[in-house]
């Protein structure tokens, strides 16, 4: 049982008790740990054998409770708990509640009131209109709900990144620690860090592939073997993806990790040069002569040989899209991508004064020990009644501004060698305007713009909402400007160029938001937004401790070719301070 697993039914049964209309408390206790888990280095198994559920117990979001459904789980590989949810609710209903618009209480409501077990049951009762007569949910609703489905059907089976690569890199630590090879690697669309995967392809050496086949296809992720060959093996795992495993031998390891990490795109712009030269390139190998198998086969153990056999220097998996990464490259003029060690900063996050689960003192330690020099504590505000935070003219200590700039001082004081800045991430109102005043924003060192609401509107009024926006003088940045859940929500309609400009104009940010089911904005848009001299900001939106993590949004941004001096939070502090003076003058 691999942490990817437990997670995968810790989050079964958040999704389940959802339905149910369970305690919200219960189900995001259930949420977090999943999320930890994914992202925990050690096997929680091995945590497990070594001391019990009372080491279990001692993780972070882990209590008495869940160590003991982790223990089950280890133990026989099931959770009777998990079973009994699964038995009372229709399989079918966690693809409805995933639809954009419906929610854990509207799809409980239709399963009650309207029999719904399905998306298809779904969708004909919307088809019916009997579903805009009811109280609370309207034409218009309804209208979205229908749309909603068609984006869901659109994004088809394909799983976010965030999803597939914790199991991929499972599979991985299985392969590694079984000894039958001498490396395994990632390859296909998780190496390039595309933000959703078709399926997970992975490529091996070994001295004994039929064992390695025998080994992969035993695994307990695999539900199915689709086909398996003496060197090749396709599986259906449990959780729904389909995954690639290719034995080679090391001779030609550079040839086959170079092909199999594609796109098919790029290689075939590859292939061409190669012929132009009189080789041949394969995932085989690279051979003189037009003719794979009868030229001379050229050394490419490595990816690095490939490229060079064809008179290329290395491009980084994530730019091989065949998007003019080739023809750059035989220029010699590719770009020095940004890599994680460039970020110094991290401008947005949430503490438990808005609706994050950690102190801001816990926040601003934990952005620390994550490496960065500096932050801004980001805590929302907003309009909405049911968000936490910030509160425009409130009377109450607790929502009040000043009374959050006196909180995140003192906590700031609290913990040396990290620059704090007070900001704020505030809603863009429908018309434009932002929801705390104008004296009240003179009070922040940073401020976010974001839409949070009212996300349907006509392709002007979005924009003129985002210009509008942009005009005011306290605004720094805008939070994941398209505003889609990948896989969920879609995007705000935005005529783009009229924001890139404005942006530019202004010297705003935009956000590269790294959370996985944002990754807002996507890398055609980091392009364009680089291509129109807006500077782009990648940030955590961490609410908890242990969110720091921005890998997604690092390799995103390098699939948007951007660059260190793309990145606002690459700037060393001192040139960030510079650059917030300037643009308040
Ligand atoms: P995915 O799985 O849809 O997220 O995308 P990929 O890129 O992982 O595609 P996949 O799994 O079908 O194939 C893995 C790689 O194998 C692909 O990126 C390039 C290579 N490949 C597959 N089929 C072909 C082909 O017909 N021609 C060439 N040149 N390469 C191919
Ligand atoms: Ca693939
Ligand atoms: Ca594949
Ligand atoms: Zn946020």
């Amino acid at each position: 049982m691999t942490n990817a697993e437990i997670a995968l039914a810790l989050r079964s049964i958040a999704e389940l008790l959802a339905i149910r209309g369970e305690n919200p408390f219960r189900i995001r206790a259930y949420e977090r740990a999943a999320m930890f888990l994914e992202g925990f280095p050690q096997d929680l198994e091995d945590v497990y054998h070594a001391g019990g559920t009372n080491a279990l117990a001692e993780l972070p979001g882990i209590g008495k409770d869940l160590a003991e459904k982790i223990g089950e789980l280890v133990d026989t590989g099931k959770l009777q708990f998990l079973r009994d949810l699964e038995q009372r609710v229709p399989k079918g209903l966690r693809a409805v509640m995933a639809v954009e618009g419906m929610g854990p209480k509207r799809t409980q409501f239709v399963w009650e009131e309207f029999q719904v077990r399905n998306l298809r049951d779904l969708e004909r009762l919307v088809r019916s209109g009997r579903l805009s007569r009811v109280r609370g949910w309207g034409t218009q609703s309804v209208q979205n709900i229908a749309r909603a489905i068609e984006t869901h059907r659109a994004f088809g089976k394909r799983l976010p990144i965030g999803k597939a690569r914790p199991i991929a890199e499972a599979l991985l630590r299985h392969l590694e620690r079984s000894q039958l090879c001498d490396t395994v690697t990632i390859a296909g669309s998780l190496r390039r860090w595309k933000e959703t995967i078709g399926d997970i392809d992975l490529l091996a050496t070994s001295a004994h592939p039929e064992r390695v086949m025998e080994f992969f296809c035993g695994l307990p992720f695999v539900a199915r073997v689709i086909a398996r060959g003496p060197t090749k093996a396709n599986v259906l795992l449990r959780v729904g993806i389909e995954a690639d495993l290719r034995v080679v031998d090391p001779d030609v390891f550079g040839a086959a990790l170079h092909y199999f990490t594609g796109s098919k795109a790029h290689n075939i712009h590859v292939r061409t040069i190669a012929v132009a030269k009189g080789l041949t390139i394969s995932e085989y190998g690279v051979f003189r002569g037009t003719k794979a198998h009868k030229g001379k086969r050229i050394a490419c153990r490595t990816e690095e040989d490939v490229f060079r056999t064809v008179g290329l220097p290395y491009i980084p998996p994530e730019l091989r899209e065949d998007i003019g990464e080739v023809e750059l490259a035989e220029q010699h003029r590719l770009p020095a991508l940004l890599e994680a060690a460039d970020l110094h900063g991290d401008l947005h996050l949430h503490s438990d004064f808005s609706d994050g689960s950690g102190s801001m003192e816990e926040m601003i330690a934990a952005a620390k020990r994550a490496g960065r020099s500096y932050i801004a504590l980001t805590d929302h505000a907003s309009v909405m009644g049911m968000v936490r935070g910030l509160k425009t003219r409130s009377p109450q200590q607790r929502g009040n501004v000043a009374a959050y700039v006196r909180r995140v001082r003192a906590a700031a004081a609290k913990v040396s060698g990290i620059q704090v800045l007070v900001g704020a991430e505030v809603d863009i109102l429908p018309d434009g305007r932002l929801y705390l005043s104008d004296a009240e924003l003179r009070q922040l060192d940073w401020v976010i713009g974001s839409v949070h609401q009212s996300f349907k509107q006509t392709p002007a009024q979005a924009t003129q909402r985002l210009l509008r926006a942009m005009d005011h003088p306290a605004l720094r940045c805008i939070g994941h400007p398209s505003t889609r859940l990948i896989g969920g929500r879609g995007e705000l309609a935005l005529d783009w160029d009229a924001v890139f400009r404005r942006a530019a104009e202004r010297d705003i940010a935009l956000e590269l938001n790294a959370s996985w089911v944002r990754l807002d904005l996507d890398d055609v848009r980091c392009r364009r937004a680089q291509s129109m001299g807006v500077r782009v900001c990648v940030n955590s939106d961490a609410h908890h401790p242990q969110e720091f993590d921005v890998t997604y949004g690092v390799h995103q941004a390098r699939r948007g070719w951007l660059t260190r001096a793309d990145v606002l939070n690459a700037l060393p502090w001192s040139k960030l301070q510079q650059w917030l003076r300037r643009g308040r003058a």
